[in-house]
């Protein structure tokens, strides 16, 4: 149960296609594979995916700030210590992706050390999650057809349409399209990515105020303290607060000040433990969680969707599962399945998932 070891791994797999959305542009999942060794020969794997427009880490920063702070700092304990480790990581200010992959690889080397999956640890309310999918900027056709393609090839009937350029209209345009196009049965909600100012984010729900919207995230920056109060008390609809909630006194802030009523979990930025602490808090406060994507490949929504449905308040909306489709490979051995509109947590101990050496050999970029 010791960990004597922690790797950080680059690697990069391209994407067949780019995901844009306001704040950025992925085409190419450069992403950290971290391993957690133990005594007894048990392998924890997590995925870090630095998203520099959001938290400000990089490829290079996760790998070497788990290399020179966090493993010296938690070799030696055990993996039942969760909550040391978790104050030795914090002496380190930001680093959330880095946090969180360290944090995972520890509960999957202890899932797999007890025999039991982790998301029974967690909680294990459920097996299973409805997917939702996120669809990146393009022409309202183009946004039409793949929605219409992921309902026909996996039966996902939940969309997060990213939103926030300017003019408005051109956004407004494409979910007026979608909801032609797919009709009434699908679930459409919108995401900004802080783009519009807090009157503009007005301005276009007004203008998409009959298209039966059921969440708005992010329209505009939470900095804009009293606009986006604003706009939040006029919607009728929850608000979900994803970037600017990135952490317990975070989530507090926001829905205590009134600037968001839902909220975005990513285990790739909060792990399972301050994951678990947001979810109790937003229990405890009342509100709607969306389990977030962070443009995870398959090892990151094995963990998203391990932790959404360990809980009822997690599991209740349509997890954010799929964008790895857009990837033009991956390390597991075995493909993740999405099949009627729904993931499945994967079973065996710990995540459920082994890393193909092969694809690791292919993809990794320090060798
Ligand atoms: C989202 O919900 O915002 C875009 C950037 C990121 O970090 O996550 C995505 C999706
Ligand atoms: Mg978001």
């Amino acid at each position: 149960m010791k960990i004597v070891a922690v790797e950080a791994i680059p690697y990069s797999i391209p994407y067949r296609k780019p995901l844009k959305f306001a704040s950025g542009e992925v085409s190419a999942a450069e992403h950290v594979l971290v391993r957690v060794h133990t005594d007894d020969g048990v392998v924890g794997i997590a995925d870090a995916p630095p998203r520099p427009f959001t938290y400000g880490e990089t490829q290079r920063g996760v790998a070497a700030v788990i290399e020179t702070l966090f493993a010296p700092a938690i070799v030696g304990l055990t993996l039942v210590e969760r909550e040391v480790v978790h104050a030795k990581l914090a002496r380190t200010v930001g680093n959330p992706v880095a946090k969180s992959a360290v944090d995972m690889a520890i509960w999957d080397a202890l899932g797999q050390t007890l025999d039991l999956p982790v998301t029974e640890l967690l909680g294990g309310y459920t097996d299973r999650m409805r997917v939702s999918h996120m669809l990146g900027f393009d022409t309202p056709a183009a946004m039409v057809d793949e929605a219409t393609r992921m309902r026909e090839t996996y039966g996902i009937e939940v969309f997060k349409v990213k939103v926030g350029r300017r003019p408005v209209d051109l956004d407004t345009a494409v979910v007026r399209a979608l909801r032609e196009g797919l009709g009434e049965g699908v679930e459409l909600y919108v995401d900004g990515n802080r783009g519009w100012t807090a009157a503009e984010s007005a301005r276009a729900m007004k203008e998409m105020s009959d298209l039966g919207l059921t969440l708005a995230e992010e329209l505009c920056p939470a900095d804009d303290v009293l606009g986006r109060r604003w706009l939040v008390q006029q919607l009728d609809i929850p608000f979900v607060a994803d970037e600017s909630a990135t952490t317990p006194a975070e989530v507090t802030r926001e829905i205590l000040g009134g600037s968001a009523t839902a909220v975005s979990i990513k285990t790739a930025r909060t792990g399972f433990t301050t994951s678990q602490r947001t979810h109790h808090l937003c229990e405890g406060l009342g509100v709607d969680v969306v389990m977030g994507n962070q443009i995870d490949g398959q090892l990151g929504t094995a963990c998203t969707v391990a932790f959404g449905a360990a809980f009822d308040l997690t599991s209740r909306r349509a997890g954010e599962l799929s964008n790895f489709l857009d990837m033009s490979d991956d390390l597991l051995t075995e493909s993740l399945e999405i099949r009627d509109g729904t993931l499945s947590v994967l079973p065996g101990s710990g995540l459920g998932v082994r890393i193909d050496p092969d694809k690791l050999a292919r993809y990794r970029t320090d060798q």
